[in-house]
Parts: C-alpha cells; sequence; structure tokens
C-alpha cells in the first residue's frame, strides 16, 4: 500500500504555492489549471479541472488521501464578471470534491480532513456599516457578490456533511486580504494592497481602484500557512465549531500607502475608482473577531502592521526584485 497523500487542487494560486513549500517533505499531490513551475520529489502535480470527473476518478482510484486542500477558486472580482464560471468551479467544484472525500471515507474507512478557505466576503455590510469587529455569525446572511454566495454555499454544505459523516473532517477558515512578497493575486478584490506595496517597491506608477479610505482586513502569507497548520493540527474535540474568522490589521488603502512612501518616497500613486471593485469592498467587513480561533487553537497572527513591513515584506521584495538599496 502506498503512504496516504495530502491531495491540494488549486496547486498554482497564491496559498497553493506557499503550501506546498510548506508540505514539501510530505506526500503531496496536486491540481491546477497551469503547470507548476516547483515541484518536490514526493510531489506529483495533474494538469487538469476539478471539474473533470474523469480526473478526480483517476486519482480516487491510484491514492489514499487523507487531507483535502481545496484552494482552487474564482475570486471576486473574476466572479462578478462571469458569474456562470464562478458558479462552475466555486460551486459545482467543490461538490466535486466533497464527492472524492466520500469515495474515499468509504473505500479506506478512514477519517479524511477536508480543509475549505473562505473569505470575509460571506459578509455583506452594504448597508450596515459598522466600525465593530465582525463576529462569524453576524451579517451573513446574503453575501454581495456570486464570489461570497458561493463560498457560504459550500460552508454550509462542508458542515452538512461533516454532520452526516462520521469521518468527514471539515476545517474551514475565512481569510482576510492576504498579502504575499513572493506572489502576486489576481481576479480578487483585495488585490489592490499587493499592488500597491509592489508597484512602490518598483518604483511603478500605481493607479489605485478603491478610494484612499477603503479599509479592510488583511494578513501575510506566513500567518495565513500558519493558520491553515494550526488548524489541521489541532485534535477534533478541541474545536467547537468547523468555521473560523482569522485576522492580523485593518488598514485603510491609504495607510499602506503611506507605509510604502517610508520606503519610496518617491511613489506616485493616483485614484482611479471602479465603482463595481468600490462597492465589493465596501460591503466587506473593515474588521473581523477572530477570538472563537484564539481560544479554540491557540490562533495568533505572528505579524503586525508594521513588522509585517519591516520583517517580512520589505526584505523579501528587496530579494525578489533584486533591490540592493532603498528605491
Ligand atoms: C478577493 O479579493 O476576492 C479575495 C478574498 C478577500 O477572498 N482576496
Amino acid at each position: 500500500m502506498q503512504n496516504k497523500v495530502k491531495l491540494i487542487t488549486g496547486a498554482c494560486g497564491e496559498i497553493g504555492q506557499a503550501l506546498i513549500k510548506k508540505f514539501s517533505k510530505e506526500h503531496v499531490i496536486t491540481i491546477d489549471l497551469n503547470k507548476i513551475s516547483s515541484s518536490y520529489s514526493n510531489h506529483r502535480h495533474f494538469v487538469g479541472s476539478i471539474l473533470d470527473n474523469d480526473l478526480l476518478d483517476e486519482i480516487n482510484n491510484q491514492y489514499q488521501i487523507d487531507e483535502i486542500y481545496h484552494l482552487a477558486a474564482v475570486l471576486s472580482t473574476k466572479a462578478e464578471q462571469n458569474p456562470q464560471l464562478a458558479h462552475d468551479v466555486n460551486v459545482n467544484g467543490t461538490n466535486n470534491l466533497y464527492t472524492l472525500s466520500l469515495y474515499q471515507i468509504k473505500k479506506y474507512n478512514q477519517p479524511l480532513m477536508f480543509f475549505f478557505p473562505s473569505s470575509i466576503a460571506i459578509y455583506n455590510l452594504i448597508d450596515n456599516n459598522t466600525l465593530d469587529k465582525v463576529h462569524e455569525n453576524q451579517y451573513c446572511h446574503n453575501p454581495y457578490t456570486v464570489y461570497g454566495q458561493s463560498k457560504l454555499l459550500c460552508e454550509k454544505n462542508g458542515i452538512n456533511y461533516a454532520k452526516s459523516i462520521n469521518n468527514f473532517d471539515f476545517r474551514c477558515i475565512r481569510f482576510p486580504g492576504i498579502i504575499s512578497s513572493e506572489t502576486m493575486p489576481s481576479g480578487g478584490t483585495s488585490d489592490y494592497a499587493s499592488e500597491i506595496i509592489h508597484a512602490a517597491i518598483n518604483n511603478n506608477e500605481y493607479s489605485c481602484f478603491v478610494k484612499d479610505e477603503t479599509k479592510l482586513p488583511f494578513i501575510v502569507m506566513p500567518d495565513a500557512i500558519l493558520a491553515i497548520i494550526k488548524l489541521i493540527n489541532v485534535r477534533k474535540n478541541q474545536l467547537n465549531q468547523h468555521i473560523y474568522n482569522i485576522t492580523s490589521f485593518s488598514p485603510t488603502a491609504q495607510d499602506l500607502i503611506n507605509k510604502m512612501k517610508e520606503y519610496n518616497s518617491n511613489f506616485n500613486i493616483n485614484f482611479s475608482i471602479d465603482n463595481d471593485r468600490q462597492n465589493i469592498v465596501d460591503s466587506w467587513p473593515n474588521d473581523i473577531d477572530d477570538l472563537l480561533a484564539r481560544n479554540d487553537w491557540g490562533w495568533e497572527a505572528l505579524y503586525n502592521f508594521n513588522n509585517a513591513f519591516s520583517n517580512y515584506l520589505i526584505p523579501n521584495l528587496y530579494k525578489k526584485y533584486n533591490i540592493k538599496r532603498n528605491v
């Protein structure tokens, strides 16, 4: 019998690439529409779609899977532009992964941990602008975007399977915007944060598509990965629920710009507001409450707003772009 494997979908996305690195010594198989650039000896990559049932059957027949990290998704801006694609990938694709999990549980009669990244997009505060930190059960009845609706539906389906199928261990984090020094996001709406940072470090002019006062919760990628690893390693009986908020800092777009001006005083920025994207971020909370994650599995971000820049983003960006001195 071969070793059990972890399956990562959406492996070429930002979280996927970081997670593969983290699991470099473990037996991992991955799926993505794209070829993967880095590969480890214990890692087999399938180029294909989570909508391709033949591919999922092949994987089901060849492997025993004990953990699934289902990261493949169409993000908020792209989903609004292409709702049918978003529904197919985000809802039908996730259902296919649930079905694969159930086959595996039946075949091997072993627990299967299913990690699902949800998002602050499941909240809708478009008519309720509050400065309070939003709790897991608030404002989540009618997400503003197709993306938020699909994430919420998949959360509910995951919880229902976990309630009815003993070995199905469903764990989910609602992520804020994630900022990485390694990769650039695409298709999302919180992308402006990474775009500001990468543009400033390269001394490129940037046209910001949201207003300067726009405020969203964010974390940096090492904390996103830390959270996933912490959540999946905690004993199931320690978890009081399936879904957890996590966050670190909540800057405005102007705070991000000011911070980058500390590193590049010549950074040139203008605003060209995209009303559709502005409405999306206006529907999301300014801040979220992650007390449940702190209490149940000891969540705590390593990075705050200041040291995220001084200790993680800036040194790594200088390295990545081969910048020898402060720009
Ligand atoms: C997006 O902007 O769509 C994502 C998210 C907040 O889930 N980054």
